[in-house]
């Protein structure tokens, strides 16, 4: 963090204006030694007008945003250019600030600095990462939450409850001459470590709210051939996406297409139909079809109302995962008597009169929990915080686990003491230099 970086801060391309970045201890040393005016007196958050210069020749006419350390993203001394857009330009002034002695930076250097600096912990550094890619509201407001910084609080309060816990725990094994220091019993212990739990596992879930709202949900519609899958794609979407034919096997691909529920991505696969088939085209569509079945988040397992359930239907009904399908009966217009034996969700529907389509949005919606999801908007979301959050929560029903075990207090330390490196980890308290180095990667160059 010697250097002193620079980058090019906007998109590049034809634009009014350009910002060029430039953070580090030679910051305005080396700005003063392109621009027309004298900058080192300067005052901090304040901007001058002058020229960018280079032997003489104007390269451009520019506002030039001085502000210096601590009070900046980076915590070191920042100055921001405003030049003229476009390449030629933003790209002159880039190479004079190179060759009078700035770094170009890498992507997401100036927020690793920020991280680094202690001016933002991990978690807030991963939202801004977040926050400029999001697409979505639901995207954005998650990020922002995520910076806001009332995760990072929960956090704290959790890791300070459990250091003064293990703390109390040690002086206990040290000093056991000192009657006048608390003494963690068991019962102690399991009430204190039992609001805690409950606060744990509301993060988890919060944690699969945050994926859904970042990476959205895949639907796969699935069922043998003829029944109305690629219809029923058509009209979720709106458009005419897939081929509809009366022909049994028509679909041979995978056919996507994204919808929004209530603000958050669902992608429909529309998938070839699943029967035995001696047809080599047609049997590795049917392969790709139970592939997506593994892959998605919900398997919408469609049948046709208007036929008696034969024994491909009743072989799909028995290897569908239980846990994520809902079938559809579409086909009701012709709806004929019949029983489904199945405990899943189901909803019946057609693709001619436009029925149960809109009730089977609101199953997904249900089915997910949509309409808790965009209450709160303030969760852990990418795998790296859920893989943590998920093994600082387990930690510590091991700890309370083992306490029900009979295990002594003092043995309990070491679950605690997981629990609180694996929070510890989310926010960045603890680190290791690749997970730090690959997550920057992500970012864009001049972030
Ligand atoms: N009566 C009736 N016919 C339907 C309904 N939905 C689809 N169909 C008809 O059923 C036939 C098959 O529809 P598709 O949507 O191509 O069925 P699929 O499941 O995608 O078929 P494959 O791609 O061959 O697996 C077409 O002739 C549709 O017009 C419905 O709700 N009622
Ligand atoms: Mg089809």
């Amino acid at each position: 963090m010697e250097d002193t970086i620079c980058a090019i801060a906007t998109s590049l391309g034809v634009g009014a204006i350009s910002i060029i970045r430039i953070s580090g201890p030679q910051a305005i040393e080396i700005v003063n030694s392109i621009f027309s005016r004298d900058i080192r007196a300067m005052a901090s958050h304040t901007i001058k007008y002058g020229h960018i210069v280079s032997e003489n020749e104007q390269i451009d006419e520019v506002l030039l945003m001085l502000m210096k350390a601590p009070k900046t993203y980076t915590k070191e001394d920042i100055i921001e250019i405003n030049c003229h857009g476009g390449l030629n330009t933003t790209n002159k002034v880039l190479e004079l600030l190179l060759k009078n002695g700035c770094r170009l930076a890498e992507p997401g250097e100036f927020t690793k600095r920020a991280y680094l600096n202690g001016r933002i912990n991990l978690l807030e550094a991963e939202a801004v990462g977040e926050l400029i890619k999001a697409k979505s509201d639901s995207k954005r407001k998650l990020s922002l939450n995520q910076l806001g910084g009332n995760l990072t609080k929960k956090i704290v309060n959790i890791r300070d409850m459990l250091l003064s816990l293990m703390a109390n725990i040690e002086v206990n094994i040290d000093y056991p001459e000192y009657t006048d220091n608390l003494v963690i019993t068991k019962n102690l212990l399991k009430n204190k470590l039992t609001p805690i739990e409950q606060e744990l596992k509301s993060l988890v879930k919060g944690a699969k709210y945050g994926r859904i709202v970042n990476n959205g949900l895949k639907v796969a519609i699935v069922g043998k051939p003829n029944v109305g899958k690629s219809s029923i794609l058509n009209h979720l979407l709106d458009e005419e996406k897939a081929i509809v034919t009366d022909i049994a096997g028509t679909t041979r691909d995978i056919i996507e297409g994204t919808i929004s529920l209530n603000g958050i991505e669902v992608t429909l696969i529309d998938t070839a139909g699943i029967h035995e088939t001696d047809d080599v085209v047609e049997s590795l569509g049917v392969q790709k079809s139970k592939e997506s079945i593994s892959n998605a988040d919900v398997v919408l397992l469609v049948l046709d109302g208007a036929k008696p359930i034969d024994e491909e239907d009743a072989s799909l009904l028995n290897t569908v995962p239980k846990d994520k399908t809902i079938i559809f009966v579409n086909k009701n217009d012709s709806l004929i008597e019949q029983q489904i034996a199945t405990d899943l969700p189901i909803v019946f529907g057609n693709t001619k009169e436009l029925n149960g389509l809109d009730e089977l949005k609101n199953k997904l919606i249900e089915y997910f929990d949509i309409n808790n999801i965009n209450k709160d908007l303030t969760y852990l979301s990418n795998a790296r915080q859920t893989d943590l959050i998920n093994k600082a929560s387990t930690a510590l029903r091991d700890g309370l686990k083992n306490l029900d075990d009979g295990i002594p207090v003092d043995m309990i330390e070491s679950n605690l003491k997981s629990c609180f490196d694996y929070l510890g980890q989310i926010i960045g308290d603890t680190y290791d230099e690749a997970v730090i180095d690959r997550l920057f990667q992500d970012f864009c160059v001049g972030k």
